[in-house]
């Protein structure tokens, strides 16, 4: 097996000022931005970084539990273009206070914002305070969200002042702002990291962070505070899309892992290898394989999925199940959860994730090491394995009392069954006041109902199939792989761990909705060789693989098959919906990550 590249996250960040070798199609995107800009500002823009959305291709909803996935950035990307407000530009006669904020966005919808970091003290210590509405969607949001990044690390307050090495001895600047996206939002692409990352350094570059050696933040750090703070727009995030936006290479995956620490490896995407020419052939003889190139094709459902808003009922409260099931896991299994650094969700060590009692049960079972060598991988996929049986005894069963009953009831019934709020408390083991503090007060949910079960065996599953993608990708021979039903080609293999994911993410994890389930379907049906829902979920985006040769043909059926692309090609005529569909149904290249120029 090949070792990839691992990515040096931790050098600095110089090459975000890179000479950009973008397309045509890009420059005129910057040159136009600039001309806005000084149509806007009276001046031409000091920078312009751009931050790249991402498709996910394996590993959903396993971030968070600090589990690796394989995403990719894509070519959509944002790009604002920044500049220190000289004063005469601020709207209004009086002396802007610092670090005023003048947002505009070239989309006529997302109306010009102005705001400023203000100050307020909580329990007697200053901080800063920009006013995030959670209950509302404004794009503004995410701007404020990288912003806070910059000011608590490089402009700290109260005692944080004395102790921080990085502090400014300067006030932040004002600060004049135009931002342009082609990342659609709501789509499970990333937009909202793609804006946090490149607010982050926006800010960075026009305090003069980004070009001071000695306190430009390297890649890891950036997508910490990426991370951080785009948390304070209300969802629980992992650190994918971050860390895909940020670290991503072109023509590349990303193997992201976030245990024991964030670190990435490139991995070569199966565009480059071998595959089966059609899927039919599904079953070939490994003599007989003919080369040609897949490809990945985005297909929008066209549902919009505004994750922030229903946070409590979907994304953060699947963060809490699983992050209760870890607890009742590591309580069952008698497993020790102190003395693992690392392993807590959102910065509490006590809030155990499901990697952590991996973690513990390898240190149990295997002997512990925290390097990602071979061996190690070994027992990390013995572990997944045996967790994967573990998670049984988190079936609710009617009428048990503890967890680890034989069931009774039959399949189907009882997956649906859950457990309530008393239930799960006991089941964790901690007394209510405990389980309150350490869980109720960390994030607010709303459900009768948790299923704990449904949600660990889909993490444990999924995480090996991200192990095994992984494997396949870096082999350094993709000669044919012998599977249950034959030797497959490893693009047929990875579409069925693909395939795998998509059933898993709709029965055990229910983050898809009807919508991507039936495009998932209709892909396939299309001559994908796999097709999955990418990102959070509940509408958004499906990810299929397809063979290059047949991309044309695949999006042509799509626009025929796929209900809502027939609805609007009837209402607009096939002419006029073009641009529409075009957009909705797109194949991709990995796009690199983050960058940035100094204007002249
Ligand atoms: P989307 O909604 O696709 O940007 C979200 C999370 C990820 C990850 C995926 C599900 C944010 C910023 N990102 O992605 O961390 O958990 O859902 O795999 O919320
Ligand atoms: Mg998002």
């Amino acid at each position: 097996m090949a070792a990839s590249l691992a990515i040096p996250i931790y050098s600095s960040l110089e090459e975000v000022y890179c000479t950009l070798g973008t397309s045509l199609k890009h420059a005129e995107r910057w040159d136009n931005l600039a001309r806005r800009f000084n149509a806007r500002f009276g001046e031409l823009p000091a920078y312009i970084v751009r931050a790249p959305g991402r498709v996910n291709l394996i590993g959903e909803h396993i971030d968070y539990s600090l589990f690796g996935v394989i995403p990719t950035a894509i070519e959509h990307d944002i790009l604002i273009a920044c500049a220190p407000a000289p004063f005469s530009c601020l709207d209004g006669d009086t002396a802007p206070s610092p670090g005023t904020v003048v947002a505009e966005n070239l989309h006529e919808e997302y109306e010009p914002r102005t705001f400023a970091p203000l100050l307020r003290h909580r329990n007697g210590e200053p901080e800063w305070d920009l006013q995030i509405d959670k209950k509302a969607l404004r794009w503004d949001s995410y701007v404020k969200a990288g912003y806070y990044g910059v000011l608590n690390c490089y402009f700290p307050l109260g005692a944080q002042l004395a102790t921080n090495p990085l502090a400014s001895r300067s006030i932040p600047v004002p600060v004049n702002l135009m931002v342009t996206g082609a990342v659609p939002p709501g789509s499970g692409l990333s937009s909202s990291a793609a804006m946090v990352v490149s607010s982050t350094l926006a800010f960075l570059a026009v305090n003069g962070i980004l070009t001071d050696p000695l306190r430009a933040p390297n890649k890891g750090k950036l997508v910490e505070m990426a991370v951080e703070n785009e948390r304070r727009v209300g969802v629980n995030s992992g650190g994918m899309d971050q860390a895909a936006s940020v670290i991503s290479q072109a023509g590349s995956a990303l193997y992201v892992s976030f245990f024991p620490h964030l670190s990435a490896q490139a991995i070569p995407i199966p565009g480059t290898l071998p595959s089966s020419k059609h899927r039919e052939t599904q079953s070939i003889d490994s003599t007989n394989t003919q080369v040609s190139r897949a490809t990945f094709v985005i297909a929008h459902t066209l549902v919009s999925s505004p994750k922030a808003l229903h946070a409590k009922t979907h994304y953060n409260l699947r963060v809490l199940e699983s992050a209760v099931a870890a607890r009742v896991l590591a309580h069952r299994l008698g497993l020790s959860i102190s003395n693992s650094k690392g392993i807590g969700m959102g910065g509490n060590e006590e809030r155990v994730s499901l990697r952590g009692v991996l973690d513990a049960l390898i240190y149990r079972e295997f002997g512990h090491s925290n390097e990602e060598s071979d061996a190690d991988v070994e027992r990390l996929r013995k572990g997944l394995e045996r967790m994967i049986r573990e998670v049984e005894c988190l079936r609710p069963i009617r009428g048990a009392e503890q967890p680890g009953k034989q069931p009774q009831s039959d399949e189907g019934q009882e997956q649906e069954l859950g457990i309530n709020l008393d239930t799960m408390i006991e089941w964790t083991g901690m007394g209510r006041e405990r389980f309150e503090d350490v869980y109720l007060n960390w994030l607010e949910v709303e459900t009768d109902l948790f299923q704990l079960y449904k949600r660990a065996k889909h993490c444990y599953e999924e995480a090996l199939r991200v192990l095994q993608f992984r494997d396949i990708c870096i082999s350094t021979s993709p000669s044919n792989l012998q599977s249950d039903s034959g030797v497959v080609s490893p693009v047929v293999a990875l579409a069925a761990l693909m395939d795998a994911s998509q059933e898993s993410c709709s029965t055990l994890y229910e983050c898809t909705c009807p919508e991507i389930d039936l495009l998932t379907k209709l892909a396939r049906e299309a001559g994908a060789y796999g097709s999955r829902v990418t990102g959070a979920g509940w509408g958004g985006c499906t990810v299929s693989l397809v063979d290059e040769s047949q991309v044309d043909a695949f999006i042509a059926r799509l626009w025929e098959t796929y209900p809502p692309y027939r609805d609007i090609i009837a209402s607009k005529g096939r002419e006029d919906a073009d641009e529409i569909l075009r957009a909705a149904v797109f194949a991709t290249k990995p796009s690199s990550g983050v960058c940035g120029e100094c204007c002249p």
